[in-house]
């Protein structure tokens, strides 16, 4: 089946070009202007309309089985509203159970056969033993799986101590993986949290006040010297605070290979919400680390203005209002997370390009090109260029909507965006050559979505490589 698009401008994280763009069998086989196309290929008119690469949504968590319950999304339900939203691949975090990291691997790809759009997943270590080092390795040489996520957070769920840390990120230099982190120090939430609880502080008010920034702030610091040490590059999952994009950026000046990830919903969203007066509307708020005081969003898009920070990201995991109402008695017991792989994109081009914080080449860099270059996906992903796969989405600048629950496709009663006026969004998703969202239509397709195997040893670990490590002891000079 063959497609093409006429008359739209091209935008990628380099530049903006006037060229029509022809797919056939789901990757695109020419760019340029005044082309001709297969006699029975589908024509889409892309006049007075932007053609970008598609959305790249590096941080979601369909299903995920956390804190007594399973996010409201599952791979179907997530991925067609990603597609809704002009996001056409996603990378996922596989949370390994007490089966190890191999048995995750295949629960995740079991559970992502139903997706509508392609998809990929991050490795997550969150105990470090001679099997897990072993089953990393497994994962990055034969399955495709080229990043570990490392909590810092989630005491005695999911936290690693610093000296696992070090193991892990030593044993991702090994095998070519980026270790990346939620960096949260994780023992002094738990502190705060007993704290809170026991003054009678139990609402979902105490949430951010168990989670300062500082405490963010000292994570990152923490997990870049370590990654320093062990001599790797660093992607920081959900940059939230001031003082973890400082961290960031001292690192990035000082030449060290360290990445981070903005969410939309802590690009948009400040701390007020968990004071309403509604305790479900600040109940469903609740996700770590927390949406942070009046400051740190516009300290993030500086730094994502500035190139400190490279993607961006939802950290989508859904969970109903009922779901959240499991810590109606005691914050602690709110299942963390919230819901935007649908808005990403519409948002980003809001409070970004129409505020004239990024330029279209810029927005197109922050919400696909980089996490395809981060993750080794590049230019297959992330790129409007002959070979790619044809993920695209026609843009429209103009095309004003309401965000809200009431109207969008993500499983889940709720939104972080609720009401937020946005100019500019999809007419035309298409999903490896196939229309798959036109005109506020939904075409997706159960399971037509594949899984993108991503190699090891990327660009990051040949630079990483040959950087001096800047804290690894050196030999003695003699
Ligand atoms: O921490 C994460 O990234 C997962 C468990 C989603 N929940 C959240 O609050 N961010
Ligand atoms: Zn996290
Ligand atoms: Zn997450």
């Amino acid at each position: 089946m063959s497609l093409i698009i006429r008359g739209a401008t091209v935008v990628t994280a380099e530049h903006e070009f006037r060229a029509d763009v022809v797919c056939a069998e789901g990757v695109i086989t020419a760019v340029g202007p005044g082309l001709s196309a297969p006699a029975d290929a589908k024509v889409v008119d892309g006049t007075g309309k932007l053609l970008l690469p598609g959305g790249i949504d590096p941080h979601t968590h369909m299903q995920l089985p956390f804190m007594g319950t399973v996010a409201s999304d599952d791979f179907y339900t997530g991925t067609a509203a990603a597609l809704a939203g002009g996001t056409t691949m996603i990378i996922d975090f596989m949370i390994p159970g007490p089966d190890g990291l191999l048995a995750g691997y295949e629960t995740w790809r079991e559970r992502a056969e139903k997706s509508a759009c392609d998809y990929s997943f991050h490795g997550c270590v969150t105990a470090y033993s001679d099997k897990v080092a072993e089953e990393m390795g497994v994962l990055a040489r034969d399955k495709g799986i080229n990043s570990f996520k490392h909590f810092m957070a989630y005491k005695g769920a999911m936290m690693l101590p610093d000296d696992a840390l070090l193991m892990s990120f030593n044993r991702c230099r090994d095998i070519g993986a980026l270790p990346m982190v939620h960096a949260e120090n994780g023992e002094l939430v738990y502190y705060l949290q007993q704290k809170l609880l026991r003054e009678g502080i139990k609402g979902p008010e105490a949430h951010p006040l168990s989670r300062p920034p500082e405490l963010e702030g000292e994570a990152a610091n923490r997990a870049i010297v370590i990654a320093a040490v062990a001599g790797v590059p660093l992607y920081l999952v959900h940059t939230s605070a001031e003082q973890a994009v400082e961290a960031i950026i001292r690192a990035r000046l000082n030449g060290q290979r360290v990445y981070g990830e903005a969410l939309g919903g802590h690009l948009a969203v400040d701390d007020s919400v968990y004071r309403n007066e509604d305790v479900v509307f600040a109940r469903a708020h609740v996700m770590s680390p927390p949406f942070r005081p009046k400051g740190h969003p516009e300290a993030l898009w500086k730094a994502l203005q500035a190139g400190h920070l490279q993607t961006t990201g939802t950290d989508h995991c859904a969970f109903m209002a009922e779901q959240k109402a499991m810590g109606k008695d005691d914050f602690t017991k709110i299942p963390n997370g919230c819901a935007g792989v649908e808005d990403r994109m519409s948002v980003l081009w809001e409070l970004g390009v129409n505020t004239g914080r990024l330029t279209p080449s810029e927005f197109v860099a922050v919400t696909s090109t980089n996490a395809a270059r981060i993750f080794n996906i590049y230019p297959r992903k992330g790129s409007v260029s002959v070979g790619a796969d044809a993920d695209l989405v026609l843009w429209d600048p103009t095309v004003q909507r309401t965000i809200s629950a009431k109207t969008h496709h993500q499983n889940v009663d709720f939104n972080v965006f609720e009401g937020m006026k946005v100019a500019g969004g999809p007419s035309v998703t298409v999903s490896r050559g196939r229309v798959v969202a036109a005109d506020g239509k939904l075409l997706a397709e159960r399971g037509a979505g594949r899984y993108v195997p991503r190699t090891a040893f990327g660009p990051a670990f040949e630079a990483a490589g040959k950087a001096k490590a800047l804290l690894a002891p050196r030999a003695v000079q003699r």
